[in-house]
């Protein structure tokens, strides 16, 4: 484990120095922190004369097209003998916003063969040991916020300009529930300052992001709420759940259902909440607790998922939306004595 200090990042730009393919990576289904964070370090780098490539595993919602680089991200389900290329050739590999290689999908085996030194950033519980650089800080509230401070720990905030400052910005707002979660510190508070100080228009960051809903995913969300969420008896748990036919009918788009999970939770009382999605071959489950629950051990132990204590994510193949629901209740179950709904 390294900390993010001035002779680790000096060391890591050394790397960059001597590198001839330098790669930046973020996991499956990229979310505001995994796009924004790969994006402003990959500004960076290249303000520092290092060129680089961001690759992402698949493709995210549009709501976070906007950003500056977005069009020269590779995405590597759409060309997989490209992305498959970029990776050989690299010597160099930052992973971005996960903390272990099975995280990137169809990505993950071109990785593990990958020869490339790596250089791990990342805010996620029980990081694996893959990278030669490790920069591990599970109490950051997001990878965005552990990229600004390796910039800083270079001594080079200056160089952040409004595009890169939104980039951080989306990253940590997104990832910390616009500055609400419990991971939010002083010093996040501080970061957003100084990137407003730097020329960062936040409303708009803001704006790109939440206030660019479709009347379809509207509709699909006043659904799911009004036809779809229930809460166990006896228990401090709510659930959503959608099968494929209901997500059809509403012309889903991949980001449709964020935040769904969160408000389910945000139920008097409810103190974790389930959000389950059919795909197309598994179904997908995200997590939500307040307070003590955690998640992470719960979808770790039952799901083959994990991520945080209070948000995590898991994933079931070869099964019906109505099984896993069922199998859901019958884990949850056993931990109705951490559970009680009060
Ligand atoms: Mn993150």
């Amino acid at each position: 484990m390294h900390k993010i200090n001035s002779e680790n990042v000096s060391a890591v730009l050394q790397m960059c120095a001597q590198a001839k393919n330098i790669v930046i990576t973020g996991h499956r289904s990229p979310d505001g922190d995994a796009v924004g964070s790969t994006l402003a370090l990959s500004h960076y780098l290249r303000a520092k004369g290092f060129e680089n490539t961001v690759i992402l595993p698949d493709d995210y919602p549009t709501f976070l097209h906007w950003m500056k680089g977005n069009e020269e991200v590779q995405i590597f389900d759409a060309n997989t003998d490209k992305g498959e290329a970029l990776i050989a050739q690299a010597d160099l590999v930052f992973t971005l916003d996960y903390n272990d290689l099975s995280r990137t999908g169809n990505m993950a085996d071109s990785l593990r063969n990958s020869e490339a030194t790596m250089v791990m950033i990342d805010h996620h519980q029980q990081p694996s040991d893959y990278a030669e650089v490790t920069f591990s800080d599970t109490t950051s509230c997001s990878t965005a916020q552990m990229v600004y401070e390796f910039i800083e720990a270079a001594g080079d905030v200056s160089m952040i300009d409004s595009e890169m400052a939104e980039c951080i910005y989306c990253g940590i707002m997104t990832d910390s529930g616009s500055f609400r979660f419990s991971s939010v510190e002083a010093k996040t508070h501080r970061i957003a300052a100084q990137l407003i100080e730097n020329g960062l228009d936040h409303s708009k960051v803001h704006m790109a992001v939440y206030d660019t809903n479709l009347l379809d995913r509207l509709k699909l969300v006043g659904y799911a709420l009004s036809e779809k969420l229930e809460v166990m008896e006896d228990l401090a748990v709510a659930i959503i759940s959608l099968s494929k036919e209901e997500l059809d009918k509403h012309h889903y788009r991949a980001g449709d259902t964020e935040g769904l999970v969160n408000q389910a939770l945000s139920i008097d009382g409810v103190q974790c909440a389930v959000f389950i999605r059919e795909g197309n071959n598994k179904v997908k489950m995200s997590f939500r607790s307040k307070g003590n629950f955690d998640v992470n051990e719960f979808a770790r132990a039952h799901f083959n998922g994990g991520g945080h204590k209070n948000a995590a994510g898991g994933a079931v193949s070869a099964a019906s939306i109505e099984e896993v629901l069922e199998q859901f209740k019958t884990a949850i179950k056993g931990y109705s004595s951490q559970l009680e709904l009060k």
